[in-house]
């Protein structure tokens, strides 16, 4: 597929299929989501087809989900030999991809032990677990008393243990009675970690840098601070990767910006290579030694396909080298986005690949703006209101870029968004 795009979104009037899709999406399923009016119906590399024909740079990835664009010929090439061999087996017994992929994943990141499951809540719920059962067991904290302490706007998950200690945006009052056993400290504050640590404290959960909060980078040197402060006090610092995680934020795990070692590492989105639901969390035997066979899993976790799928992930974002070219082509963005000169714009931030232009409050919120982008051919999301979230794949072409720089700036020039 050419990079440079010959053709942009179509006239609304000339978009019946979509409109079709719409309407059955809106008899038919729960409105647990307000996507863009777009049907995606084909994608390659980091371009994305509507079933009307019109076609857009995919600039959010699936929420860094396709950190390799869409359908990589070599993660593409084994997911269908996979698929033509065997998918699954559960964990009753053991398949020939779980090994292989257990060592490559671990030494990668220089864990002891992988326990796989597949959504990023899922991986999640595995982290909480893995802090109680370790506080119980290993740091000696009296049983049903564990504290775990999480960060003010954090996005975790969506269950009800998770949404437990979400931010009130995501609408917590709905879904109690709550779980207890959290507490929230400010974001990017260290010594407010230090100050709720008690005798109780298992671990921290914290995101390097918060992706729905509105892509908020930390201070620097946070994390390795709350890494010492959780060493000292014998805490388990465990790093929610599944946004930042395998090279998004121009390193390999967002964590390495720091020279940070998570005790408990929580891997999804991209590890599926934008075609399994796979997660993981990762950690020392001490730590993830704790779990004893029937504590915890799931009938997907570890299954081939996920496991091949995942392998080839981890094999592409270190020989393509996908995390110096977030970084090269990310800070060139950056600055691109940077030099626009618009009245909506307040700041642009982020590191690599994973990018937030907030817009002012006056400018009516980003999902106009978006919706705007749209109609000259880039997807993209907003987050928190006023963010607009940039996520490319990691391998998209820089004139593809240079493309979409251009359009930004044309939109975000204008008074309002539709001109
Ligand atoms: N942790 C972080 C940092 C995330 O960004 C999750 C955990 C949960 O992953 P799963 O696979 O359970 O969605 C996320 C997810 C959505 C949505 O549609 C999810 C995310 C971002 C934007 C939208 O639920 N991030």
């Amino acid at each position: 597929m050419p990079s440079t795009p010959t053709t942009s979104a179509a006239p609304a009037a000339t978009r019946t299929k979509t409109a079709e899709h719409i309407e059955l999406v809106d008899r038919h399923s729960a409105r647990n989501y307000a996507p863009l009016p777009v049907v995606i119906a084909r994608g390659e590399g980091s371009w994305v087809h509507d079933v009307d024909g019109a076609r857009y740079l995919d600039m959010l990835s699936a929420y860094s989900a396709l950190n390799f664009g869409h359908r990589h010929p070599r993660i593409t090439e084994v997911f269908v030999r996979q698929a033509q061999t065997l998918t699954l087996t559960s964990r009753a017994f053991h398949n020939d991809r779980f090994g292989p992929f257990c060592r490559l994943i671990t030494e990668t990141f220089g864990q002891d032990l992988v326990l796989p499951m597949n959504t990023g809540a899922e991986a999640v719920e595995t982290a909480l677990k893995t802090a109680r059962k370790w506080g119980y067991h290993v740091k000696g904290v009296a049983r049903d008393t564990a504290e775990i302490i999480v960060c003010g706007d954090n996005f975790h998950g969506r269950t009800i243990s998770i949404v437990s200690f979400s931010p009130d945006s995501f609408n917590q009052e709905d879904f109690g009675p709550v779980t207890p056993g959290f507490r929230s400290v400010p974001y990017g504050d260290a010594a407010a970690l230090a100050a709720a640590i008690t005798d109780r404290t298992v671990a921290f959960l914290v995101e390097p840098i918060q992706g729905e909060g509105g892509i908020n980078v930390p201070p620097p040197g946070y994390l390795a601070r709350c890494r010492d402060i959780c060493r000292e006090r014998n805490v388990l610092f465990m790093a929610d990767e599944i946004q930042t995680g395998l090279g998004r934020t121009g390193r390999r795990l967002c964590c390495d910006h720091e020279n940070v070692i998570p005790d408990v590492l929580i891997l999804g989105k991209a590890l599926g290579g934008g075609m399994m639901p796979v997660s993981a969390v990762l950690a020392r035997r001490e730590v993830l030694g704790v779990f004893q066979p029937g504590d915890h899993g799931s009938t997907f976790g570890g299954n081939p396909l996920a496991c091949a799928v995942a392998t080839a992930a981890l094999e592409t974002l270190r020989d393509e080298r996908l995390a110096e070219r977030a970084d090269r082509l990310g800070t060139a963005f950056m600055a691109q986005l940077r030099q626009i000169r618009s009245p909506h714009i307040r700041e642009v931030r982020g590191r690599g690949l994973l990018i937030g232009v907030e817009l002012h409050p006056e400018a009516g919120g980003g999902k106009p703006w978006c919706k705007a982008l749209m109609k000259e051919g880039i997807l993209c999301k907003e987050t928190s209101e006023h963010v607009i979230r940039i996520a490319p794949p990691l391998t998209i072409e820089e004139s593809d870029l240079d493309w979409a720089a251009e359009r930004f700036e044309r939109v975000l020039a204008r008074a309002t968004p539709t001109g």
